[in-house]
């Protein structure tokens, strides 16, 4: 078609499509976007990164990532149309002008394409073949990992692998985030559904950082955000108080491990009526607050 990529943002769409969409930025503006490939899945399907940036010295770097879970598909959905956003509001938008920013909006592309063609409330990656297959990525990352809440066994949705970073998956943004010594990270910021949170570190257990209020501060004007974007009220805290002890997970690691100041993870949409089949007309206004949220933290940092 003449738009010169599929997504629309009025259906959920499958990994070709996506990736297509990355290409077709790289291609159309070049001096701005580009596409790089920093690992593959476990079934040796490409995890793909888009940096977009104009070179400026002086700028801030935010990660921001999307699909670490394959049945939530509002995240990819999400990432794209905060990509879109930028890419067509880049110039004249100093907030924007002012980060580079790094996509990777499907984590976990063999979960990704499993729940489109098999099973659509697969989480896992796809690890191993047969029965029990799969481990849980958000369980994988190496900042207190194989503590509470994720499993030993393989059979569970919360099991954690044979080790941190047993996967390729999470063992690439391992090797691309701390390779880039010279990047001055800022936000940390991964996309998941649903239940309608802003959560800080630590996952790891019930405690805090000792920052905390950095984060709750910024945390809350994401909240403020969203609202006035027409959306629902969503809840902040950090993921060990508000939700559940839950090790292993990629924010704790960026924080933890990576220095990463501002790292969070945003539960979407919605707070359980569809849960993880939520219907593709709600892509646009979640995506829509989502992106607010982003730039109030982007302001703050
Ligand atoms: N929720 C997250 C999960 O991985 C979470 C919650 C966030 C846990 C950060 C640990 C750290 O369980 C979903 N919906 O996946
Ligand atoms: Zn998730």
């Amino acid at each position: 078609n003449r738009q010169g990529h599929r997504l629309t943002w009025q259906a959920y769409h499958r990994l070709n499509d996506i990736n297509g969409y990355l290409d077709y930025l790289a291609e159309t503006y070049p001096e701005l976007c580009s596409v790089s490939t920093i690992g593959s899945s476990v079934q040796g399907r490409p995890i793909k990164l888009l940096k977009i940036s104009n070179g400026k010295k002086a700028n801030k770097a935010v990660w921001i990532d999307g699909g670490i879970h394959a049945r939530e598909w509002i995240s990819p959905a999400t990432v794209t149309y905060i990509i879109n956003q930028i890419v067509l509001g880049y110039d004249n938008d100093p907030l924007l002008e002012s980060a580079d920013w790094y996509f990777a909006p499907i984590l976990n592309p063999d979960g990704y394409e499993y729940s489109h063609s098999v099973d659509r409330l697969w989480r896992k990656n796809r690890r191993g073949s047969s029965f029990c297959a799969g481990v849980d990525l958000n369980r994988n990352f190496g900042h207190g990992w194989g503590g509470q809440g994720a499993s030993s066994n393989p059979c569970v949705e919360t099991y954690r692998g044979s080790g941190p970073f047993s996967e390729p998956e999470t063992a690439a943004i391992r090797n691309f985030i701390s390779s880039q010594t010279a990047v001055p990270w800022k936000a940390y910021l991964s996309f998941h559904s649903y239940g309608q949170y802003i959560l800080y570190p630590w996952g790891y257990d019930r405690t805090l950082p000792s920052d905390y209020t950095d984060l709750d501060r910024v945390g809350r004007k994401a909240v403020e955000a969203i609202r006035q974007a027409g959306g629902p009220t969503y809840r902040l805290g950090s993921s060990g108080k508000l939700l559940y002890p839950a090790s292993g997970g990629s924010d704790d690691w960026a924080k933890g491990q990576m220095g990463i100041k501002y790292a969070y993870t945003l539960e979407l949409r919605d707070s359980g009526r569809y849960g993880f089949v939520l219907p593709a007309g709600f892509i646009q206004p979640t995506a829509k607050e989502a992106y607010a949220a982003v730039r109030a933290i982007v302001a703050e940092i």
